[in-house]
């Protein structure tokens, strides 16, 4: 997996992964002091969720690298809510974890809790998802995706499926939970690029949550009010695959009547794609767990770490899918 990470840095430099040891904790555990006594580095770590493939596949590296790096993991899983999240924090600063690590749920209103980290001197990587705080001061580094980038990928396909084509395309999109980093920068990336053609019409966007069961349901009312679809853009996978379901259900083909893009490429969604089901996928990859490790391990030893460590990503159609799914890790 580390093989397809790579990382890029403001002026471009490339870090090494370093992974040695082994044993782990897994429970967000109470009481257990953290940083003291032996040379064991304690990581606090608040996830976002258990709310898509992409989410566990992530769930699992993390407790992997973290296994195999020797590093004691107290993992929290905030349930899709920032108050939860906001509270693992307070409780990794009262036990004295040496890092902090969490893949924010929502971009904004994280300044308290953070400068509360900061002036107890324990240092924070944000992982996956981004925050929109000004102060950069308040974490080390931003380990994840360009997910405006992912949504310009998107646009981009759109672009060229429907070249030298005049009549309108209509477009559904759904959008990741409210206020998540993917979800604004998915969705702003996409329109980015379409608005330069008029004949792209956004006919109706709203929030699947990330989910299947959401995407279905959502997926189903779209089909009710719009009896003219064209194209559906899904924030990922999960809910791609739901709106599948409510496609079929409604008695159309998914990939043909109506063309799917969506982001992740776990392997439900590459098995979809492999079948005509879905028609492009932009990838995320969730593997952060080995570079998360590496950099824990700087901030601990307080050496000097790159301020975006970015993931390398690719694009997948139906023939690529085939070709990946056998060896793909998630
Ligand atoms: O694309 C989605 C998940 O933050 C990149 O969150 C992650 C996104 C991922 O629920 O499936």
């Amino acid at each position: 997996m580390l093989r397809r990470l790579s990382v890029a840095v403001a002026g471009g430099l490339l870090l090494a992964s370093a992974v040695a040891g082994c044993g782990a904790s897994d429970d967000a555990g109470s009481g257990n002091s953290g940083g003291g006594g032996d040379d064991k580095i304690t990581l606090g770590f608040s996830q976002v969720g258990a709310e898509s493939g992409w989410r566990t596949a992530n769930t699992k590296s993390v407790q992997d690298s973290a296994a195999s790096a020797g590093i004691d993991l107290k993992f929290s899983d905030a349930q899709g809510k920032q108050e939860n999240q906001i509270k693992a924090i307070r409780n990794f600063i009262t036990q004295r974890v040496d890092v902090i690590a969490f893949s924010p749920v929502v971009e904004s209103g994280w300044g308290t809790v953070l400068k509360e980290a900061k002036d107890a001197n324990i240092p924070v990587i944000l992982t996956d998802r981004a925050i929109d705080d000004p102060d950069t001061t308040l974490y080390k580094t931003f380990i994840g995706s360009d997910f405006v980038e992912e949504g310009k990928k998107a646009g981009q396909w759109l672009v060229k499926e429907y070249e030298g084509k005049t009549e309108t395309v209509n477009i559904v999109e759904l959008q990741g939970s409210p206020g998540a980093a993917p979800a604004n920068d998915r969705k702003s990336g996409f329109a980015d690029v379409i608005k330069a053609d008029p004949k792209f019409k956004v006919i109706a966007s709203q929030t699947g949550q990330f989910t299947r069961t959401d995407g279905k349901a959502v997926m189903e009312t779209f089909l009710k009010s719009q009896p003219d679809i064209d194209v559906l853009y899904a924030h990922n996978d999960d809910m791609g695959l739901g709106a599948i379901e409510a496609i079929e259900a409604a008695g159309k083909k998914p990939g043909t009547d109506i063309k799917i893009i969506t982001v992740d490429a776990v392997k439900d969604g590459m098995t979809a794609l492999s079948e005509n089901k879905i028609n492009f996928i932009v990838e995320c990859s969730p593997l952060l767990g080995p570079q998360l490790m590496d950099l824990v391990k700087k901030a601990k030893a307080g050496e000097t770490i790159p301020q975006r460590v970015l993931t390398e990503e690719t694009t997948f159609t139906p023939e690529q899918a085939k070709e990946a799914l056998p060896s793909r890790k998630y």
